[in-house]
């Protein structure tokens, strides 16, 4: 093995250098390591002050977030903390200055490690950050001690708090590090690094006092980042445990607040929140791996590339393009539809430049890479087409008919089509290979998940380079197979089947969106369709009817359609499920007439209307989703369970915290979850049957995941 930890002595300073790939992450022998190489360095006459950097890209990305698995209890982890904190300590004990040298990312563990070392050097475009609570814990090796002492409390509240990495030069401006190497950041250190020694310096983070008016004030700060986080964080428990830890410091000094934090970090390490985020960060990796397409098989580099279709969607998918640098043809039928999109796309710029995310120059730079067209000039210059027109299959035909002559031969033809069977365009195309679906979410320039449907004939490079590709445009791309709805909207159809029955039944569209905002969803079913639109679901099941199909078993409710007739689509038209003050407003009071039209479709269907409790609302919505899930993998539809989780997360905002629909319904127990199956099957009829995957993991007495969460 080599050593994951090597120490050499450069120009009178001890160099200690983590290598452990691809991101230094700290497991249990690289702590070990640096610490015997730390006092090495005490104990070596040739080193008169040390330097700590990380080999390849970047210092430490953190601790091995895989060791957190082996944590069962609270007390499991207060024992290892509490020697990962007297490490700490010993290494800010060194009586030689001990300099960290940042490059790359210094985040959790990482920046923790470097608070121990008495000065701080990075590179100009190094990242410093204290994300924990992104995996639903704090800081656990003293983070949430030292760095209020070293930036204030403020600045460490919004750090562990919010989990964004800080750039050098803001945190050079806040007191982390103390100077930014601009020329070889090992040759910077080792300078600065003599200095301080000649200096005889040596400063201890934990020795650095709290002012009394900076105590006064950080508690201050810790009560009014509370209050906001209530709002903010609402469910969730590491935020509030990072603020505890942080007012525990300033309030009982360094030791008890130590102590304290590792209790904190204790309780947060095996919750069902941490659990859930941590699978997510592993899944949404896993995701870019796709069994049979190996990591070395060759994807293209997509410098130029087209949109068809200038409405809603085609022009959010323009603008993605182009904010990744990407020039991009955006191409409609006539001059009024493209001046219609280019509207539309100015005013969302107008939204990122009001919100200070862009500026005026910054958006004429990017609005310059779409060229609008109204024919195919160029088409053979690009080497993607996203065709990106209305939902309707004879029109796409033709579209791929078009683009297979218009284009060159390796350049790869993605459909945006939400819901179509893309081997359908494939074989128009005259070039199955190079299709693909290539499915956003709406709005398309914002929302993250891209999934990548595999048609039968899609060649794997293709799909090689859509993820690559995805990337690129900072989207989270999932391939999924090419079945009706793919995998985000065929889940939904059953979550949305289930809340028009709840609503029959005898639930509020009020309070169905209230239980689902309360469970971590940024909207409810109803809100969303108001968004969405109720015309455009209403359109798909028209088509679905004329080809005597449905989009999920089991009854279909009437209401939807009913208010498709009425012309209330939603926003757009100022009334859907909730009244607006105008077309366009997103003011919304409650309407009467939703609960007389799901009176009359009750009346109609033999239900008896009654109170619907909150927890059977999220038990049945949640329970859909779980077994059409499951169906989706059994059928191959999807890879593996993390894939759809997150897919909702990205797709749906399916709350983080709660780890995806499968991943939720594991802490549930799929016990529990087969036994309301067989309950609802029971109760409402034979479209409630088991998956046979579900069946088969409850039987075994497993979860989706091979381990499964311990039920909540
Ligand atoms: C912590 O530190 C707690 C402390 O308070 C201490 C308590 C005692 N562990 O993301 P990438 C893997 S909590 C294990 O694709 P990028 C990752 O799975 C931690 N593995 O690269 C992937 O594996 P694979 C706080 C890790 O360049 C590979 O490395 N730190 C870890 O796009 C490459 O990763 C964080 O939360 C880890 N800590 O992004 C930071 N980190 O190739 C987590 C990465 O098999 N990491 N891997 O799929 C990141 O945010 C990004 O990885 C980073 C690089 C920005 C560093």
């Amino acid at each position: 093995m080599p050593d994951l930890v090597r120490y050499e002595v450069k120009d009178g300073v001890a160099v200690v250098t983590i290598d452990n790939p691809p991101v230094n992450a700290l497991s249990p022998n690289v702590w070990t390591e640096i610490d015997q190489a730390v006092q090495r360095a005490v104990a070596d006459p040739a080193a008169e002050a040390t330097v700590l950097i990380g080999a390849g890209t970047t210092f430490i990305a953190g601790a091995d977030i895989k060791v957190f698995d082996l944590l069962k209890t609270p007390q499991d982890s207060i024992a290892r903390s509490a020697g990962t904190h007297a490490l700490l300590r010993r290494m800010e004990d060194s009586t030689k200055p001990l300099v960290a040298a940042i490059h790359g990312n210094a985040l959790g563990g990482g920046l923790e490690v470097a608070q121990a070392c008495h000065f701080r050097v990075a590179t100009r475009d190094a990242k410093v950050g204290q994300p924990e609570v992104l995996l639903g814990i704090i800081p656990g090796a003293g983070g949430t001690q030292r760095l209020p002492r070293l930036a204030g409390a403020q600045m460490a509240l919004e750090m562990c708090t919010d989990g964004k990495p800080v750039a050098a030069p803001k945190a050079l401006a806040a007191g982390i590090i103390d100077r930014i190497v601009d020329g070889d950041l090992l040759s910077g250190a080792i300078a600065f690094a003599r200095e301080k020694a000649r200096a005889r310096e040596i400063r201890k983070v934990r020795d650095i006092p709290h002012a009394a008016d900076a105590v006064k004030a950080g508690l201050a700060a810790c009560e009014a980042t509370r209050a906001a986080l209530k709002k903010t964080a609402k469910g969730m428990q590491a935020p509030f445990a990072a603020v505890s830890a942080i007012e525990a410091g300033l309030k009982l000094g360094f030791d008890e607040g130590s102590v304290r934090e590792r209790e904190l970090f204790a309780e947060c390490v095996v919750s069902t929140e941490s659990k859930a985020l941590r699978h997510l960060f592993f899944a949404e990796r896993e995701v870019a791996k796709v069994p049979d397409v190996p990591k070395d098989t060759p994807a293209r580099e997509i410098k130029r590339a087209a949109v068809v279709g200038a409405g809603t969607m085609g022009g959010g998918i323009a603008m993605t393009y182009a904010n990744a640098g990407i020039p991009v043809l955006l191409k409609d039928v006539d001059d009024a539809a493209l001046q219609r999109g280019l509207a539309t796309i100015r005013r969302n710029y107008d939204v990122t430049m009001s919100k200070g995310k862009m500026t005026a120059e910054q958006v004429e730079k990017t609005m310059a890479l779409i060229t609008p067209t109204t024919s195919y000039d160029g088409f053979d210059q690009v080497d993607i087409v996203v065709e990106a027109v209305f939902e309707n299959m004879d029109l796409k035909k033709s579209t791929f008919a078009e683009l297979g002559k218009v284009t060159r031969p390796d350049c790869i033809l993605a459909s945006n089509s939400s819901t179509l069977d893309i081997d359908e365009f494939a074989k128009a195309s005259g070039r199955p290979a190079q299709v693909v679906g290539h499915h956003f979410f709406s709005p398309a320039n914002v929302m993250k998940l891209l999934e990548i449907v595999r048609g039968r004939e899609t060649s794997k490079d293709v799909i090689a380079t859509s993820l690559k590709l995805a990337k690129k445009l900072g989207k989270v791309g999932v391939v999924v197979g090419n079945c009706f709805g793919f995998v985000a909207n065929r889940m939904l159809a059953y979550y949305m089947r289930e809340a028009y029955l709840l609503l029959e039944e005898g639930a509020s569209v009020e309070q169905i969106d209230r239980v689902l905002t309360e469970f971590g969803l940024p909207v409810g079913p109803f809100g969303m369709q108001d968004i969405a639109g109720i015309d455009v679901g209403a359109r798909i099941r028209q088509y679905l009817a004329s080809i005597g199909k449905s989009r999920a078993e089991g009854p279909q409710s009437a209401v939807p359609d009913r208010l498709f007739e009425m012309g209330r689509y939603g926003q757009k038209t100022g009334a859907g499920w909730y009244k607006y003050d105008a077309p366009g407003s997103r003011n919304r009071t409650p309407d009467p007439l939703i609960e007389q039209l799901a009176e009359d479709e009750a009346r109609k269907r033999g239900i008896a209307r009654r109170p619907v409790a909150d927890d059977e609302i999220i038990a049945r919505i949640t329970t859909a989703l779980a077994n059409e899930g499951a169906r989706v993998i059994e059928d191959g539809y999807a890879t593996r369970a993390g894939d759809i989780d997150v897919i909702y997360v990205y797709g749906f905002g399916f709350p983080r915290h709660r780890g995806g629909p499968m991943f939720y319904a594991d802490t549930v127990g799929l016990d529990r979850v087969l036994a309301r199956v067989t309950d609802y099957r029971r109760r409402f009829g034979d479209y409630w049957a088991a998956a046979p995957l579900l069946e088969r993991l409850a039987a075994e007495g497993r979860g989706f995941y091979s381990e499964a969460a311990a039920p909540a």
